[in-house]
């Protein structure tokens, strides 16, 4: 039996001289006269191969002479040093198979962004998209490991729903045999529910939102992290998505600088963020924007623009709290020192990347929750279950919702949130 290893096993000192079986894909191919160079690329790295006509014999030399980039292959040769090639070594093949062909990869230099998201299923091989969907990768198995490490328990909410949490603009309803249904925006009232018997849980699902907005942070499917704990108030939440945020930038730090520094991340930016994260009010925020060029007045929602020049002030990301009651949903608990402002909090994040987490605390009252929903002017009736919470053993409790692709998007230095996940879903787009 050979056995295969990956390019980034065979870029080391060591490997030298010996004679390796790799598998993959041509990156980039070029022939001069007997001699064939192509980089072979996998799942780790890319490393140049050379193959002589001579080693290989004219039949297979014309057959790999055929094909074009993205063929898939196997090599057996031996590594060499050779300072000119793009990952320091070299490969002189000895012998290789054709796996599976390919010719006129429609990927090449220079195309628009709408081509290759048109390709995404070819594009999300080349390097940028496997460094982005490496990173990725690590940031859930972070968020993952946060909440595990720290007493929450993982669980589901469903995804077809009767009711909006975060008002009613954003649902996307499908028809649900003779009724109607929606994609849930978010699992927090079912992780309410979940912590009569868990205390602390976690969910890591998509939530669907029917965006009007075309901005570079507005998905219409996304990967949504969130938590609810009891006992907890306002300030115990902020500080788990501290340490969460750092926890998960340590684990970045430790496994991705390779991929982060091909993507041009500022990586010494990501070292630097430490607690605590600033604070500040939403009335104090007012002011913040308007002292830097922002106009704002008191009750304005944040918007992508006032987020983007606000956040550029800062190292660090920004808790933004006790926001008008008005512009928050109905479940924020108003502040009983202030009850025109509520309980919650916003992370910000900073380099003008802006809202990646929403949070804050429940209000647990029953007639508080009551009166609040009729000033929104909703049916309890839809929301019967949700009320139950608040007359059988209610108890003070806050949760949060991480925005999973936004944060890839803040911690990879992407330009637009499409780049961070595999699939993007936007306003005008549900393909590939
Ligand atoms: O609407 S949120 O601000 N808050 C909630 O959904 C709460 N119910 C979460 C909770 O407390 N359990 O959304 C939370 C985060 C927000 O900060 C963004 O990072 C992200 O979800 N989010 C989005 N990401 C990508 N695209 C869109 N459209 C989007 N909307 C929210």
């Amino acid at each position: 039996m050979v056995e295969y290893i990956h390019v980034e096993d065979v870029l080391s000192e060591d490997m030298v001289d010996r004679e390796v079986y790799l598998r993959g894909w041509i990156y980039r191919k070029r022939r001069t006269g007997k001699l064939i160079f192509f980089v072979l690329r996998d799942s780790t790295d890319i490393v140049q191969c050379v193959v002589e006509k001579n080693v290989v014999g004219p039949e297979k030399f014309k057959n790999l002479d055929k094909v074009g980039v993205e063929s898939s292959l196997w090599i057996r040769g031996v590594v060499r040093r050779e300072e000119r090639a793009p990952t320091g070594y070299e490969i002189h093949v000895n012998d290789f198979g054709i796996v599976g062909p390919s010719h006129n990869f429609p990927i090449n230099k220079d195309k628009s962004d709408e081509f290759l998201l048109d390709n995404r299923h070819l594009w999300v091989r080349s390097r940028n998209m496997n460094a982005i969907l490496k990173i990725r990768d690590t940031v859930f198995e972070a968020i993952h490991g946060f909440f595990r490490e720290n007493g929450y328990y993982e669980t589901q909410g469903p995804m077809f729903v009767t009711g909006a949490v975060e008002g009613g603009s954003t649902l996307f309803e499908v028809p649900y045999f003779g009724k109607k249904a929606y994609l849930t925006q978010s699992s927090q009232f079912y992780l309410e529910t979940l912590i009569f018997s868990l205390e602390k849980v976690y969910t890591v699902a998509p939530s669907f939102r029917a965006e009007k907005s075309r901005t570079r942070r507005h998905l219409t499917e996304y990967w949504h992290a969130e938590a609810e704990a009891a006992w907890y108030h306002n300030d115990d939440m902020i500080a788990d998505e501290e340490e969460m945020i750092v926890y998960i930038i340590q684990r970045l730090l430790e496994k991705r600088k390779k991929e982060l520094r091909l993507l041009n991340r500022d990586v010494k930016f990501l070292e630097g963020i430490e607690r605590p994260f600033e604070r500040m009010k939403y009335a104090k925020l007012v002011e913040f924007a308007n002292e830097h060029g922002v106009e704002m007045n008191y009750g304005d929602d944040l918007g992508a623009d006032e987020e983007t020049m606000i956040t550029k002030h800062f190292d660090r990301p920004v808790f933004v709290t006790h926001y008008p009651i008005e512009i928050k949903p109905f479940y924020h608990r108003p502040d009983p020192d202030d009850p025109k402002v509520v309980l919650c909090h916003d992370m910000l994040a900073p380099e003008s990347y802006g809202e990646v987490i929403g949070g804050g605390e429940r209000i647990y009252e029953l007639d508080v929750l009551l009166r609040r929903m009729e000033e929104e002017g909703l049916n309890p009736e839809n929301y019967y279950w949700y009320i139950d919470l608040r007359k059988y053993g209610s108890v003070p409790h806050a949760g949060f919702g991480l925005g999973v692709d936004r944060l890839v998007w803040w911690l990879a230095g992407l330009d637009h949130i499409k780049h961070a996940i595999p699939y993007p879903r936007t306003i005008r787009r549900v393909k590939p």
